[in-house]
């Protein structure tokens, strides 16, 4: 192949390669109300309420009070009428509308609403996950919800699209809740940690481990995480999470870098971003060379130094552009970055969609970005001689957006 048809033909194969959706926040259509999905969802996304709010005038209270199709309705005329709809998130509102087959030279808010009325989730998931060319998606799952735990509890049959991930925030971030509530449930557990309570802990994760099949445990932390660490988190982490990980041979993934709450009276919409130590998730690694580490970081600058880190430790897996990085320029810059140092051994992206639709939109801009990168890279090398074909670059393809996750996780 000559490089003129290296772009076309890559990008052609990236589009048709399934995805696995290694981090979102959907839920199977067995958990009901939960999992969100529509053009009203799609607009008050809290990138979008973030946005719309500084627009306008109106005080975050009332925006709040609002009933959801009022609040879809401000976003529509402020983001998408008054002014065009040039933020990621907006276009990616679009792209999504346009894909299912919706006319978007029509600014009419209620045609668009017309296409989602009377749909059946059940259908809908399957329309949205064969538009985006989705194999499967993994969900955010947390025990300490209290819409969530029941359909668990209740014993979910489980649904081939939707695999569970055991998220740990409430366990990590914030102890002296998680252990009332734990206590409630009949663990017995103390805010002092002692040993008898973590040996609960370990049965807490084993059952829920078990419970949802989890492909892996995860938690978000905040800039200052650290390791080793003598607080609740760190002993948790240590005596529980990890042992745990390695027993059921689950990956930790740690999505490091969010200052949450920075500003409360955006609620959903209120974390910001900060500067974290590479080095903490480099000690925890090298402490822990049975456990695997899938990592995200938030901050922009975090990156090259992740990527270096990984270039050290194999049981670290960077993954996705997330949340604030997910947009073209960045991920552009981090796969690129990415790829020079770890070749093709990373996941360059996840959706962290929390509308269903939006999967569409999310997988189809990062695909483009991850296609040009891959075909310039391919370029370079038939410069050098060196042949491609496109059985490898669909093999490539396929390593990126699907097999290096399942090769981590040890599920081939
Ligand atoms: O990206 C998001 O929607 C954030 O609100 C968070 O959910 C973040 O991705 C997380 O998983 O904590
Ligand atoms: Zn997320």
């Amino acid at each position: 192949m000559n490089t003129a048809d290296i772009r076309e033909v890559v990008a052609r194969i990236v589009a048709k390669t399934p995805v696995t959706d290694l981090h979102t926040h959907l839920y199977a259509p067995a958990f009901g109300p939960l999992l969100l999905w529509g053009i009203d969802e799609m607009l008050t996304y809290h990138y979008l309420a973030a946005e719309v709010l500084r627009v306008s005038d109106m005080p975050y209270e009332a925006y709040w009070a609002l009933p959801k199709k009022q609040q879809a309705e401000l976003i529509w005329r402020e983001l998408f009428i008054e002014r065009s709809p040039v933020g990621e998130a907006c276009r990616g509102v679009l792209t999504a509308l346009d894909r299912l087959g919706l006319d978007t030279a029509d600014r009419d808010l209620n045609a668009h609403r017309g296409y989602f009325m009377g749909k059946r989730p059940e259908d809908h998931v399957d329309t949205v996950l064969k538009t985006a060319n989705l194999k499967c998606v993994v969900m955010t799952n947390d025990p300490f919800d209290p819409l969530e735990r029941p359909v668990w509890m209740n014993g979910f049959a489980g649904d081939k699209r939707f695999h569970a991930a055991l998220r740990l925030d409430a366990l990590l971030n914030d102890w002296g809740r998680a252990c009332a509530t734990m206590r409630e449930w009949g663990y017995e557990v103390e805010p002092d940690l002692g040993q008898k309570n973590l040996a609960e802990i370990r049965r807490f994760l084993d059952e829920w481990i078990q419970r949802m099949g989890a492909l892996y445990m995860a938690a978000s932390f905040p800039p200052d995480f650290v390791f080793p660490d003598d607080s609740p988190r760190g002993r948790i982490i240590e005596s529980c999470v990890l042992p745990a990980g390695r027993d059921h041979s689950v990956p930790f993934a740690m999505m490091i870098g969010v200052k949450r709450n920075v500003n409360p009276a955006l609620k959903l919409a209120a974390d910001g971003v900060g500067l974290s130590d590479v080095d903490a998730v480099a000690r925890i690694c090298a402490q822990h060379p049975d456990n695997r580490f899938m990592v995200t970081m938030l901050a922009r600058e975090n990156q090259h130094e992740l990527c270096v880190a990984a270039r050290k430790f194999r049981n670290l897996m960077p993954f996705g552009c997330w949340w604030f990085l997910n947009n073209p320029s960045l991920i552009e810059e981090m796969t690129r970055m990415r790829m020079e140092l770890l070749g093709l051994s990373f996941v360059p992206q996840h959706s962290d969609a929390r509308v269903l639709d939006q999967v569409i939109y999310k997988w189809e801009h990062s695909r483009a970005i991850i296609a040009k990168v891959l075909a310039d890279k391919y370029a370079d090398l038939i410069a050098t001689g060196w042949p491609v074909e496109e059985s490898e670059i669909a093999r490539d393809a396929a390593r990126l957006l699907d097999g290096n996750f399942w090769a981590f996780l040890g599920r081939f």
